[in-house]
């Protein structure tokens, strides 16, 4: 009943979100410096100016990583960090950086999963057009391939992309991420067409520089959770996420995963004219599989027998975001996604939001993170039991950190930042992520989490 010995526990984040040092040694803007920057964007007017100052700190960073005897360790590699306007200038200081990081985890025995685009796009790039632009797309490509070249040997495993359905969505046809724009939709899925090229130009390139890498995405989206265990009841719940792809373009796993890894646009927005038999030409053209399958998996959508959506009952248990939890997403979504991609399957990204404080004894106690572990986790784990081929587990955030327009409002973190100080202090859930790595089992656990069902009507 324990987790597989290759199987890895670690933790997630993101350069805009942790490293500060938003103009220091070389860096220029990304989007979300502008962005940020704009008044009325953010709450509070934060910005990820400051942030943790991991760029600083970062080995205070890998010091908590260790003590909490993580294994690996998800960051993403800021862009105009390493060429400040995404043109052909790379900026030493800047790989320098990643190199020292990348050193100190190597050293605390904790593996690198290098995102290469957590949304920070060089400024000057967006100028040009940013993600309409189809060059942009080579010009990522030639990012992958010098960041590739550069950590040959010590790291191995990349995502190309985080959640492009977000960084599309929210940022280009909502407005409420950078660069905050509204475009119809017509031309967004033009923008998603060209990160999708710019995903097999990367993958490409990684694998020209380092025949040993593996490369995935972290893709996210609307997931279905059976709610009885019967063919019938699954067989809806695959219907309801096809119909989610032309409900909901911009919070759906196939509209990226289809082509990415299947070589092929869903076949309703093929019918639809959604997308295009020129933009469907050219994946087929560019297509080259990846290796695994990240799923940043938060919560999913309870399915009745009927393909019907479960209605939450008043006073459902949700996160400080207002995000339902629904630990069994961890189950269905990894064994679904694998089920119609055949990849192995990381959870890139997993987690909870609070309104965590320090408690009068000096501690953050946060019980209900602890909580939404245990149960997710006993979730996950009885995919894996099944053979789901689910090979690790990154909670986000390893950090409390700047959450996007909702600034430092939500804490999302194993571990507490006090921004006033810099000081980092491990949660209760830190340590008890801490227990289970070490122990690799629930089995200590004085009561079980049961059946998990904690959102669903009681029969
Ligand atoms: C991730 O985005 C990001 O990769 C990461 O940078 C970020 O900090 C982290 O999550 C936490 O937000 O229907 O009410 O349940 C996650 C983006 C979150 C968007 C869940 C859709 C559904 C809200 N997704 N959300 S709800």
């Amino acid at each position: 009943m324990s987790f597989p010995k290759d199987f890895l526990f670690g933790a997630a984040s993101a350069a805009y979100q942790v490293e500060g040092a938003p103009a220091e040694d070389g860096k220029r803007p990304s989007i979300w410096d502008t962005f940020a920057h704009t008044a009325g964007k953010i709450q509070h007017g934060e910005t990820g100016d400051m942030a943790c100052d991991h760029y600083h700190l970062f080995g205070r960073d890998v010091d908590v990583m260790r003590e909490m005897g993580l294994q690996a360790y998800r960051f993403s590699i800021s862009w105009p960090r390493v060429m400040p306007d995404g043109q052909d200038d790379v900026n030493e200081a800047g790989l320098a950086f990643y190199d020292r990081l990348i050193d100190r985890l190597l050293e605390a025995g904790i593996e690198p999963f290098v995102t290469l685009y957590h949304w920070d796009l060089p400024q000057k790039l967006q100028d040009m057009g940013g993600w309409n632009n189809p060059e942009t797309a080579r010009r990522f490509c030639r990012f992958a391939q010098v960041v590739a070249k550069r950590f040959k040997g010590r790291v191995k495993n990349y995502m190309t992309f985080n959640e492009p359905q977000i960084f599309i969505g929210l940022g280009l046809h909502r407005g409420v991420h950078a660069p905050g724009y509204r475009l119809p939709q017509g031309v967004c899925v033009q923008a998603a067409h060209n990160v999708i090229m710019a995903h097999f130009a990367a993958l490409k390139a990684i694998r020209q520089e380092d025949p040993d890498a593996l490369v995935g995405i972290a893709s996210t989206g609307f997931l279905p959770i059976p709610v009885h265990d019967t063919p019938a009841n699954v067989s809806k719940a695959i219907e309801c996420m096809e119909k989610a792809t032309q409900a909901d373009l911009w919070f759906d796993h196939a509209l990226f995963c289809d082509p990415m890894i299947k070589g092929r646009y869903p076949d309703a927005l093929l019918a639809s004219g959604t997308v295009t038999r020129e933009q469907q030409q050219e994946v087929a053209a560019a297509f080259a599989p990846m290796d695994f399958l990240g799923l940043n998996i938060y919560n999913g959508q309870y399915v009745d027998e009927n393909g019907e959506a479960v209605k939450k009952y008043p006073g459902y248990p949700r996160s400080s975001l207002k995000w339902p939890l629904t630990p069994e997403v961890l189950y269905w979504g990894p064994k679904l996604m694998h089920r119609i991609y055949s990849l192995p399957v990381y959870v890139t990204e997993n987690g909870i939001s609070q309104q965590d404080v320090i408690c009068c004894d000096g501690q953050v106690h946060d019980p209900n993170r602890s909580d939404f572990l245990r149960r997710y986790l006993e979730c996950l784990h009885a995919a894996v039991q099944e053979e789901v081929p689910v090979k690790g587990y990154f909670y986000w955030a390893l950090t409390d950190n700047f959450e996007w327009h909702s600034g430092y409002d939500e804490r999302f973190g194993l571990v507490y930042v006090d921004y006033r100080t810099q000081e980092r202090l491990i949660k209760d859930s830190g340590r008890w992520y801490q227990r289970l790595i070490a122990s690799r089992t629930f089995e200590n656990e004085a009561n079980s989490a049961g059946s998990c069902g904690c959102s669903v009507p009681l029969k």
